[in-house]
């Protein structure tokens, strides 16, 4: 392995071109830098070294032979300055000028021995063997969850939760097109956030919840039958975007709203900024009903839970309340929101709120008189601009809000937050960690490990030495290592919990470029795993996993603590279970037709049905097996069905049988050596 505490890269390439003119300055510890101008960093504004890095994206997105000759007079950036940067303009440089060597070097760059697929055998898992962990990544537009192995990597299941699906048959039966429906008939969400639920501050396996950043809702997942049992529209929001809980035990599921938008949402103040609202939405995570909403001033992003039960932290940018970028990135300053939970239910039980929408709404804005006196339902800690990650340290002392537009981290004591007359006499320690910071994870040991977005890296720290240490200090810092390109969430083992396990970290890199065998124009992301059990080795990256777009964040949970059913329980279904020699077919009226059905190896209870055109035919249909890993399914040519069947389920399907014509209904698991057989012949007789 390789591990590099000074690495020699672009910024401090940068820096020497720079540093006659630079004006270096204390670094964001909020005030003075709020009326000094932007912040220079390495003699560079940041909005510099984001252009910079926009144009490192761009230059590695013309890597390819075509574009290269349409383009002779591409410009190869900073070609000299340093492998870092020759990294950076890999692709374009190797496209064009087949410089041997060039792949060699980036695949050695930061690995040790094989970081470009397998991984080292200390960190592999033998075939038949079974992974040590659960994680639980978010699909982001795809709307799912995915299950992968850890450490493998490979990945286990999907769990669609926001979109329809065929081989789970979700958005295919009565009861998942109900969840869909009921859940504002979209056909798509945006999942970033997943957490398994926790009692006492460890996870339960009981629940994941998960929140649709696009259309404003959260989602729960049964971690029994990984399976979303429940979809929440979140009202007076849109975008849902940080997801979390209320701990130690779960009490609350919250969703952290981003974009401000009238409240309620219905044509009024459309062109009226100032009346719009950001709200953040609490859930009950057994009923799935919104309790109540609090209202706030300025955008907000993530979010996170104390471990005491009486903090909810979420960051935000756009205190300005603009609605131009130009607008939101004005001021140096954003906040950090501190929502006092308990002080928020005695405002909704005083019945100091609003009712919108159905939702008592308890005004958090900054001027509201419930944030006058000593106990604020909502306190404002400044930051610097635009702070995006916040989690909160495993001992429940911290809330670490990452900076994304400044390059420090702000570390806010948990407990003085409740005692300083001063917000901002609660920031105990503000480190500088490098550029990007987004998210910040835990190990065991006292240190956080923080995304650079912009410097393509994983920092690690010791937050206790940043508690210590002077505001922008680098000393905390114990490590950096690449990663392989520009990160955005990471997650270790356990991070969410009182009790990291402080071994595996995984880096959810938004960009693989020359990673991967190119698949055409859009790459796949990298999800990179490092083994971080060894502080004395340092970080080690022992995995590449390319991933489809765009996991933002996981969970990673201890086989232990999860317990998926092998079969279902026809107990836990709503539905009747139909055993073999209780099918039945029954016409109900001149149009309604009721089926009820069983599934086996290798048939379905009727080989044969024969309905009329215009019929409304529901089929209920159980699989009988009680072998587990035996699935079948019903699938329904041209009537755009397909119900997937785990031994022992149940469900149900209402469909107008309006074309008239035979259809091969057909099992679409493969079950057996007779599996295409079986099928059965749904007649759809002409009505005169
Ligand atoms: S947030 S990395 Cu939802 Cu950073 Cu995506
Ligand atoms: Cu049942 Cu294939």
């Amino acid at each position: 392995m390789t591990t590099d505490p000074n690495p020699t890269d672009d910024r401090e390439a940068r820096s020497d071109e720079q540093r006659d003119d630079a004006t270096e300055t204390a670094s964001g510890t909020g005030d003075e830098a709020a009326d000094d101008g932007p912040e220079i960093v390495d003699g560079r504004t940041v909005e510099h070294l984001i252009t910079d890095h926009e144009r490192d994206i761009a230059a590695t997105a013309e890597g390819t032979d075509a574009t290269a000759a349409r383009r002779p007079n591409l410009e190869l950036p900073r070609l000299e300055l340093g492998r870092r940067d020759f990294m950076k303009a890999g692709a374009a440089v190797g496209a064009m000028t087949g410089l041997a060597g060039c792949t060699s070097v980036l695949s050695d760059e930061g690995n040790g021995s094989d970081g470009s697929s397998g991984g080292s055998g200390e960190h592999s898992v033998a075939p038949g063997e079974h992974d040590e962990y659960y994680g639980f990544l978010s699909g982001g537009h795809t709307g799912e969850i995915r299950v992968v192995g850890i450490p493998s990597m490979r990945e286990l299941m999907r769990i669609p939760v926001f979109q329809t699906e065929s081989a789970r048959g979700f958005g295919h039966d009565a009861k998942s097109s109900e969840i869909l429906e009921e859940g504002g008939g979209y056909t798509w969400g945006d999942t970033h956030h997943p957490r398994v639920s926790q009692t006492d501050n460890d996870y339960d396996g009981r629940w994941l919840f998960v929140n649709d950043k696009a259309n404003g809702r959260m989602a729960r997942v049964d971690l029994e039958y990984f399976e979303t049992d429940a979809i929440t529209n979140v009202p007076n929001s849109q975008a849902v975007h940080g997801a979390c809980m209320q701990l130690p035990d779960t009490q609350l599921v919250f969703g952290v709203g981003e974009f401000r938008v009238p409240m309620p949402n219905d044509g009024r103040d459309v062109d009226d900024p100032d009346a719009y609202g950001s709200v953040l939405t609490a859930i009950d995570p057994e009923t799935m009903d919104v309790e109540w909403q609090v209202e706030v001033d300025g955008n907000m992003d993530n979010g996170d839970g104390g471990k005491e039960g009486r903090w909810f932290f979420a960051t935000g940018y756009n205190s300005e309340e603009g609605v131009t970028q130009g607008e939101m990135t004005r001021s140096d300053r954003d906040y950090m929101k501190a929502f006092d939970i308990p002080a928020i239910w005695d405002a909704v039980e005083a019945g100091n709120y609003e009712e919108i929408s159905g939702v008592p709404v308890v005004d958090g804005t900054m001027d509201s008189s419930l944030n006058e006196g000593d106990r604020p339902v909502v306190r404002y800690v400044p930051t610097p601009k635009s702070p995006h990650g916040v989690s909160v340290t495993p001992d429940g002392n911290y809330a670490i809000a990452s900076g994304k537009l400044d390059p420090t981290c702000t570390v806010i004591g948990v407990e003085e937050i409740a005692e300083v007359d001063d917000p901002a006499d609660a920031i105990l320690g503000q480190p500088r960690v490098g550029m990007g910071p987004l998210h910040t994870a835990y190990d065991d040991r006292g240190h956080a490990y923080t995304t650079l977005f912009i410097d393509s890296q994983v920092v690690k720290w010791d937050y206790e030495a940043a508690v210590e240490a002077d505001p922008g200090s680098e000393e905390p810092i114990v490590e950096k290592h690449d990663v392989h390109y520009n990160p955005g969430h990471l997650i270790a083992s356990e991070s969410y919990t009182a009790s990291p396990q402080g071994d595996y970290l995984v880096s959810l890199n938004k960009l693989s470029k020359d990673r991967f065998l190119p698949v055409g124009p859009i790459h796949p992301e990298n999800d990179q795993m490092f083994y971080i059990g060894d502080d004395d080795a340092g970080m080690e990256l022992v995995k590449d996993k390319p991933s489809y777009p765009e996991p933002h964040d996981a969970s990673i949970v201890h086989k232990d603590k999860i317990e998926p059913a092998k079969t279902w329980d026809p107990s836990d279904y709503d539905l009747d279970f139909v055993p073999e020699g209780e099918e039945s077919f029954e016409r109900i009226d001149d149009s309604t037709v009721e089926i009820e059905m069983w599934a086996r190896r290798n048939e379905y209870a009727f080989p044969e049905v024969t309905v009329r055109e215009g019929d409304e035919v529901t089929i209920r249909i159980s699989n009988v097996e009680t072998t587990s890993d035996v699935i079948h399914s019903i699938a329904i040519p041209e009537y755009d069905i397909n119900l997937a069947l785990a031994p022992q389920d149940t469900r149900e399907v209402t469909f107008t049988a309006d074309e008239p014509g035979v259809y091969w209904a057909y099992c679409a698991y493969f079950c057996s050596a007779l599996h295409l057989e079986m099928r059965s012949r749904i007649l759809v007789e002409p009505r005169e």
